[in-house]
């Protein structure tokens, strides 16, 4: 019988390690009850403000009672207090939007979305990477083999979920209702796919590639991959497709795929396997888990909301799309009337880069042009800024929309509705008052 999800409460009960690893984080490690005397209760001081005296006496495996009582609240240890949770098992975070606000998103406000278990770690010296099927030489490297005998580069990277923004489609598809913060832009550095799938030797077949990692299925069945995705040979050979090692220059924390995951930038981060383990080179397109039925697919045409659709009509996703974030004010903030502001944001397209950005905070009736920055390097988020006085006091909202450079603009309202929810690039708004 396979196991149901589970909320915390039940976790703790059924199984308490794993539970104390989803509370407190990456640094739990393989001696957690030690951990949970020394700085998990450390930790867990700092959230409830104050220290726990009596912490060495602390049963592992207890559920600590101020957290029972905050459950609703529940945050994940590692995460920016504003991070908005929707799910703990499997583990669904996401940024409120003026989290976003940094050119390089640090860890504490980089989503995580986890589709089976929050694995323990696997140590980098027992870690390895298989790479088989359309290759002339099967591979199996190792952590120090890919520190050491590979090129490394290091660049920004906006990760998007494919099903971010899906909270405003009408009929909300089933899954997260993410609003606009199932992204981040980190710097990642690693081994590109392609000098690892060169090594390899690619055969003439090669089409597509299947990704394997070692975070299991929530129903715990061994057999069942949690997610196995995969993309094209082209985008797989592309050099921005790389094994990541590091996320902002550390080890990656285990929330976000330690020891090494895929990082294929622009495209829905479901291609971005965490926990890697295998690169299975395909001759067809790859049919793991999340990409058959109607997963990561879109109709070929405009359907009407709430429609079922053939899967005939359906297409596979590529790139993400054109797409900008108000990270300030934040959303609800009181200003002066008649005094400038500063009205700023990040802004990103999937493979392509955006060349306009355009502000207005009359409803859009008149937009404005904002300054926006070149990206640091090719798929990284863009910043841009704009000055803005509101005439006199009252309610305002900020809209914002970015123009990308094959001139495909963000709609004003949301674009076309999708049984799962992909791709909603309508503009972000928030709200100020002038005071
Ligand atoms: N092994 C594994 N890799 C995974 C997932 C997962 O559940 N398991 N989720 C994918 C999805 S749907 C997304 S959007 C990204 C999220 O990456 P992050 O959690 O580091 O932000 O990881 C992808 N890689
Ligand atoms: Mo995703």
């Amino acid at each position: 019988m396979p196991r149901k999800e589970r909320g915390l409460i039940e976790l703790y009960h059924d199984d308490p390690e794993r539970a104390e690893y989803l509370v407190f984080g990456r640094k739990a490690g393989p001696d957690r009850r030690g951990f949970l005397k020394g700085a998990g209760l450390a930790s867990m001081g700092a959230v409830l403000g104050t220290t726990i005296p009596f912490s060495s006496n602390m049963p592992a495996g207890l559920m600590p009672a101020a957290l029972a009582e905050t459950l609703s609240e529940f945050s994940i240890d590692s995460k920016h207090s504003d991070m908005i949770v929707h799910n703990d098992r499997p583990m669904n975070v996401e940024a409120a939007a003026h989290l976003l606000d940094d050119d390089v998103t640090p860890f504490d406000k980089h989503f995580i979305r986890n589709n089976g278990t929050m694995p323990m770690p696997i140590s980098k010296a027992d870690w390895r990477l298989t790479i088989d099927g359309e290759v002339n030489e099967e591979l199996e490297l190792s952590y120090d083999q890919l520190m050491d005998d590979f090129e490394h580069v290091t660049f920004r990277a906006q990760l998007e979920c494919g099903g971010n923004g899906r909270a405003g489609f009408n009929p909300l598809p089933r899954g997260n209702p993410w609003t606009i913060g199932a992204i981040g832009n980190a710097e990642w550095t690693g081994v590109r796919v392609s000098d690892i799938l060169r090594r390899a030797g690619l055969q003439p077949s090669a089409v597509y590639t299947g990704h394997f990692s070692y975070d299991e299925h929530l129903s715990g069945d061994p057999d069942r991959p949690s997610i196995s995705r995969g993309g094209p040979i082209d985008k797989m050979m592309d050099p921005h497709t790389i094994v990541a090692l590091k996320m902002n220059g550390e080890d990656i924390p285990i929330e976000h795929g330690y020891p090494a995951r895929i990082v294929a930038p622009g495209w829905a981060g479901s291609v971005s396997q965490k926990w890697l383990t295998r690169i299975w080179v395909r001759d067809r397109e790859h049919d793991g888990p999340g990409m058959t039925g109607l997963s990561y697919r879109v109709p070929r045409h405009p359907v009407e909301a709430g429609a079922e659709v053939a899967h005939e009509d359906m297409m596979v996703m590529g790139s993400m799309i054109v797409k900008s974030a108000i990270t300030n004010p934040v959303a609800g903030a009181e200003v002066r009337a008649g005094a400038p502001f500063e009205i700023r944001g990040q802004a990103w397209a999937g493979d392509n880069h955006v060349v306009r950005m355009e502000t207005s905070i009359d409803f859009g009736a008149t937009w404005q042009t904002a300054e926006l920055h070149a990206p640091p390097n090719r798929y990284s988020w863009q910043r841009w800024q704009q000055t803005v006085i509101p005439p006199m006091a009252g309610y305002y909202e900020v809209w914002a929309r970015a123009t990308d450079n094959q001139g495909n603009s963000q709609p004003m309202v949301v674009p076309g509705w999708n049984p799962r929810g992909y791709l909603n690039n309508s503009c972000h708004r928030i709200h100020f008052t002038a005071v």
